[in-house]
């Protein structure tokens, strides 16, 4: 299953790379920074009829075209974000990626995030029982503590302090804004970052839970509970040593 899905987000970063040139035709969502382009739902709706026709009988939950409700626990479900980082995206034409995970009964078993513009392939979890960069394994990152790395952090979250955020900033050594939710889980993953908060839907996580519990990190939501995948939530994925830092900031 692992070949085939390679192949799709290949397929679909091609496609997305030969119409850079091209008009975009680009929506707003819920505001004037939350935006849809068609490259969005044409990426979603090719990669959509290639899991219909390798599995019809897998569920898709998938940001774009209303595939946004689909539940993940029970059977194989794969989740989709065709673009993730779509203002990145639309002002910057890099700095984007395309993310995929397969679930079944509710337990992630792989996941996929491609840097479409630098060919960065990142993928995993327990199907497979590693993580790759490309083809080449990738080994757990250091257990450090917060005061110990760089922490990413949504804009919004840290200038309005919520969740004690400009606390756990001051913490660590530095935030990071990449404003593309698939850049701080690679991050992660290589060990350049020891966590991410933020507030995600599914789709933003599901793929970079799946390859951090897989190198030995940890995700939660809020207080400390699991991630429910429904709806927009506040994400926590951090080291073990760093997460403890971060629950324990008051
Ligand atoms: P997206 O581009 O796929 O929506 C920083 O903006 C990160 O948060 C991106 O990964 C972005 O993913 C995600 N994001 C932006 N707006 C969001 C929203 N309203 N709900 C959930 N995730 C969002
Ligand atoms: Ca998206």
């Amino acid at each position: 299953m692992e070949h085939e899905i390679i192949g799709w987000i290949y397929e679909a970063a091609e496609r997305i790379k030969s119409g850079l040139g091209d008009a975009l035709k680009v929506d707003q969502k819920k505001g004037r920074t939350d935006l849809v382009t068609n490259v969005d739902q044409e990426t979603q709706d090719f990669i959509v009829k290639k899991i219909r026709s390798f599995d019809p009988e897998a569920k898709i939950l998938g940001e774009e075209n209303g595939l946004d409700q689909t539940p993940i626990d029970h059977g194989r479900v794969f989740v989709i974000d065709p673009i993730d980082g779509t203002l990145n995206f639309v002002m910057q034409q890099e700095n984007f990626c395309i993310m995929l995970a397969v679930y079944e009964e509710g337990i992630g078993q792989l996941g996929f995030i491609y840097d479409v513009m630098r060919d960065e392939l990142f993928w995993g979890g327990p199907k497979v029982g590693k993580v790759f960069f490309n083809k080449q394994e990738l080994a757990a990152p250091e257990n450090k503590m917060l005061d110990e790395g760089l922490i990413g952090m949504n804009a919004a979250l840290y200038r309005k302090n919520l969740y004690h955020a400009q606390e756990i900033a001051n913490t660590s050594m530095g935030i990071r804004v990449l404003g593309c939710a698939g850049l701080d889980f690679i991050a992660i993953i290589k060990g350049t970052q020891l966590g991410y908060i933020s507030m995600l839907s599914p789709w933003d996580y599901a793929a970079g839970k799946i390859m951090m519990e897989q190198l030995g990190m940890v995700t939660c939501g809020a207080d400390n509970q699991p991630l429910n995948f429904r709806g927009r939530e506040f994400f926590i994925g951090a080291t073990q040593a760093a997460m403890k830092d971060i629950q324990a900031v008051k």
